[in-house]
């Protein structure tokens, strides 16, 4: 047992994102599967928003992963994944809000959800959702391309910082959907920094710890609450 709990469902992207800076600082953790409990009394004494992931700490309890993130990565020591430069840290915060905003919604809850998500819960997907994501996917795959294109390892540059573990999760799910694949074949510098990232000795354990990609039961209900209307 440690003092550190993940508190998420296996699959989520957000939960990922955390899971990834823990076991790149070394932190031992527990996962906690809130799967059956999603929605809950429970779960919302824990998340008030209905979300994932929680991160408790001894006696602190956390929502929201930029705030997790961030205090995994000053909480606890190895090497730091937010820079010291004033505007390298700005440029890293803007990448974060990018996932946020522009990688996430579209590569997530619009097209994994439509491809690999309700197909496994035998619902069908919806063209209309995912014809509207695909364009805006093209613009952020090339906005990252291009910000890869001045020979930088990582995304804010040479350091490894945790936009780059922001980035993995969304961008590696929306991979195994057949628009992935194809889209993925013109971005060179971006499949490049994905070879970097899966290489790294972090990435390889939290991957081979985690379980196969069964159905999420919960997202039944997201066919309803969260999918948009064209
Ligand atoms: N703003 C939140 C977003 C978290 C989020 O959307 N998590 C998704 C999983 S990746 C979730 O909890 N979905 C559950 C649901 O919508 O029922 C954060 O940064 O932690």
């Amino acid at each position: 047992m440690t003092d550190v709990v993940v508190l998420g469902f296996p699959r989520s992207t957000y939960v990922h994102i955390v899971r990834l800076v823990l076991t790149q600082k070394a932190v031992p953790y527990t996962f906690c599967d809130l799967e059956p409990e999603m929605g809950s009394a429970s779960h919302l004494a824990l998340h008030p928003f209905d979300r994932v992931p929680i991160l408790q700490h001894e006696d602190f309890t956390l929502f929201e992963t930029s705030a997790i993130a961030t205090y995994v990565d000053e909480a606890f020591e190895g090497p730091l994944l937010q820079p010291k430069d004033v505007r390298a840290r700005a440029r890293m915060n803007q990448w974060i809000s990018s996932v946020n905003s522009y990688y996430y919604p579209y590569m997530i809850y619009h097209v994994t959800h439509e491809r690999l998500v309700y197909p496994q819960l035998g619902i069908a997907s919806d063209e209309k959702v995912v014809a509207h994501a695909l364009p805006k996917i093209e613009r952020a795959l090339h906005v990252l391309e291009t910000a890869l294109g001045h020979g930088a390892d990582y995304i804010v540059g040479r350091e490894l910082t945790l936009a780059d573990f922001f980035m993995l999760p969304s961008t590696y799910a929306f991979g195994l959907t057949e628009e992935g694949k194809a889209m993925y074949l013109k971005y060179p510098l971006f499949c490049a920094w994905r070879a970097r990232m899966e290489a790294l000795p972090s990435v390889k354990r939290f991957r081979a710890a985690l379980p196969p990609r069964e159905p999420i039961e919960h997202a039944r209900k997201w066919a309803v609450s969260h999918r948009p209307k064209y």
